[in-house]
């Protein structure tokens, strides 16, 4: 079957081959020519488009199925054993119901296709902090997007040994082929209900059913590094996060690590790749989604990014937002869902450039202007390597990991949140990613809208284990080195709106005026006022200088409403409701000492 000295892996890979029953089985060793074979293997089925090889080189487009577009949180299971270890009850399956119903829908799933067997490392392959998966995959798109997202192939497979740990993971796009069957553009199971995206946090082990997207379907990013890697973390003591790692130089050579945790529509992505809007100061990658962070022998966190490329946002993507990502897909990409122009190149909305007079969209249907319609899905997606992006720092793949001197937490705020809050210490910090979130912009229920949807640490979509549990297991871990060893967590909001509903702050490579203020607070000489709420920048302590803001604005920016602090309290109270008796007594004390604080 399988060329191994693995004796379990090659038992999994044999068990799954007779329940799915593929026509063949590939061991992928990861290299180029394996890459360039599975994209032409689609391009020659009409499954894919190859773009303007003198506009575009290397990069290729496909168009998924419309029902099948993003993640699927509502068909995302924890199947833990005990049903009060999962996130909530809504995502819990007993595992072996689970697995039961899960069996008959992979049988002979892969009927007329091949099964790819695909290792892969979740950072440096042998770095300590880094972790190997195997995915079992029938899909040659999922194979050329991990061989982009993860480091796969032969040198994991050696690394793994005959006995390393590895995490299961198991995907089928859920549509076989009978004998002659011509295949579908984006095969997937044809309804929502028969999609699976579900996770055995006890034996570590993701079983994917139906869906060929994304992270539904890329079992590394937010199956393994953030729900399964949560409970490894929470065992072994690390944190597996939902978080950028940024690297800020200042005008004399010191460098500071940031990590930072965003709810999604954000802006992650542009802050992990910033361009400061003043001179002196400079902003490099370490990741733009997710961090591992593990205490090193001095005390301190250290960070990898589990990743080895970006499965970007294309919408609102451009050389105003985002420049380093604009660079970073010149080549070598593969776009999904978004337009095609005439001339073999890409265009989606918000891209900054006007829309062409015609293109193709991602339906796959002609498009102009007067259509009406949106000529790349909102969730449309660039998958590049990180190391085409012009602004990596040279130790994104560095095995020892990057030491972190400050965590930023955040959300889309129109009010209450100030600009930028430093916590007062480790559990207050804990608090506030505990109480970050976003207002609701679009829902079912318009009673919803303008609501703050309560995000901890953004990783509401992506607990792998109780999220009482998940903030005690952050709390634990200020208490395992020095408090002054442990970065210093900041809530910060770049959306607050003034009364006639403008954003005040100007944002994107603005930002960076803030982390200029953080890292003078870490280096001790930046300037704070003590308030009800955390350390806030004194009146002058953020460098506006060539910046067109007022000194009201920037007072508005920095200002703590008491009235509306304490109707965030009575909100939080409610969110906190949520959590049962799993709350840790620590918050429910941050959140009696932040009223009396204010009243
Ligand atoms: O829709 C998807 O499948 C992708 S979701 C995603 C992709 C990259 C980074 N973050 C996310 C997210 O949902 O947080
Ligand atoms: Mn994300």
């Amino acid at each position: 079957m399988i060329s191994t000295s693995h004796k379990e892996l090659k038992a999994w890979v044999e068990e799954v081959a007779a329940l799915c029953k593929p026509d063949s089985v590939h061991l992928c060793d990861g290299s180029e020519e394996e890459y360039q074979s599975m994209l032409q293997i689609m391009v020659d089925a009409g499954l894919g488009v190859q773009l303007n090889q003198e506009k575009r080189p290397g990069c290729y487009l496909f168009r998924s199925h419309p029902s099948d577009v993003a993640r699927v949180e509502n068909r995302t299971f924890i199947a833990s054993k005990n049903a009060e270890d999962a996130p909530s009850p809504d995502v819990w399956i007993e595992p072996e119901e689970l697995k039961a119903t899960m069996r008959k829908s992979y049988d002979g799933c892969m009927r007329g296709r091949i099964m790819y067997v695909i290792p892969f490392s979740m950072g440096p392959i042998g770095s300590p902090i880094s972790k190997i998966g195997v995915e079992i995959s029938d899909s040659p798109y999922v194979v050329f997007n991990m061989k982009i997202m993860t480091r796969i192939g032969t040198k994991v497979l050696e690394t793994l040994g005959s006995d390393g740990e590895f995490v299961k993971c198991l995907h089928s796009v859920g549509k076989p082929l009978a004998a002659g069957e011509k295949d579908t553009a984006w095969p997937c199971a044809p309804s929502i209900d028969d999609k699976y995206i579900s996770h055995f946090p006890e034996e570590r082990m993701i079983w994917s059913f139906g869906s060929g997207y994304g992270g539904n379907a890329l079992l590394g990013k937010k199956c393994f590094a953030l729900r399964i890697a949560a409970v490894q973390a929470r065992d072994e003591g690390w944190l597996a996060e939902h978080m950028l790692i940024l690297k800020l130089t200042d005008p004399s050579g010191k460098v500071y690590y940031v990590c930072g945790a965003f709810p999604s529509a954000c802006g992650k992505t542009n802050l992990a790749m910033l361009e400061p809007s003043f001179p002196g100061w400079k902003v490099e990658t370490i990741g733009d989604d997710i961090a591992w962070m593990k205490f090193g022998a001095d005390g301190r966190l250290y960070a990898i990014n589990p990743e080895a490329g970006f499965f970007g946002v294309a919408p609102g993507t451009s050389m105003h937002s985002n420049p380093n990502a604009m660079r970073s897909i010149e080549k070598n990409t593969i776009f999904t869902n978004v337009g095609l122009t005439d001339d073999g190149d890409v265009w989606w909305e918000g891209i900054g450039t006007e829309p062409p007079e015609h293109l193709i969209d991602w339906q796959g249907n002609d498009w102009t202007p007067a259509s009406g319609k949106l000529a790349a899905h909102a969730n449309a997606r660039f998958t590049v390597p990180a190391a085409q992006c012009p602004v990596m720092g040279d130790e994104w793949e560095d095995p020892a990991g990057v030491p972190i001197s400050a965590i930023l937490v955040g959300g889309r705020r129109e009010n209450t949140i100030p600009l930028v809050n430093e916590s007062l210490d480790w559990n207050h910090g804990v608090f506030l990613g505990s109480i970050m979130g976003s207002e609701i912009t679009t829902a079912a229920i318009t009673d919803d809208v303008g609501q703050v949807r309560r995000d901890p640490f953004a990783m509401l979509p992506f607990f792998g284990y109780n999220k009482g549990d998940y903030l005690q297991h952050w709390l634990s871990i200020g208490k395992k080195t020095d408090a002054c060893k442990l970065p210093k967590i900041y809530f910060v909001n770049w959306f607050r709106k003034n009364a006639d509903n403008k954003f005040i702050w100007p944002g994107f490579g603005e930002n960076s005026r803030v982390l200029k203020w953080i890292v003078e607070r870490i280096s001790g000489t930046g300037k704070a006022v003590e308030t009800p709420i955390g350390n806030l920048p004194t009146a002058d302590a953020i460098d506006t200088s060539g910046l067109d803001i007022s000194n009201d604005a920037m007072a508005e920016l920095l200002q703590v409403d008491k009235e509306a602090w304490l109707i965030e309290v009575a909100s939080i109270k409610e969110n906190y409701k949520s959590y049962g008796k799993a709350l840790p007594k620590e918050l429910e004390e941050q959140l009696e000492a932040l009223e009396k604080r204010l009243s």
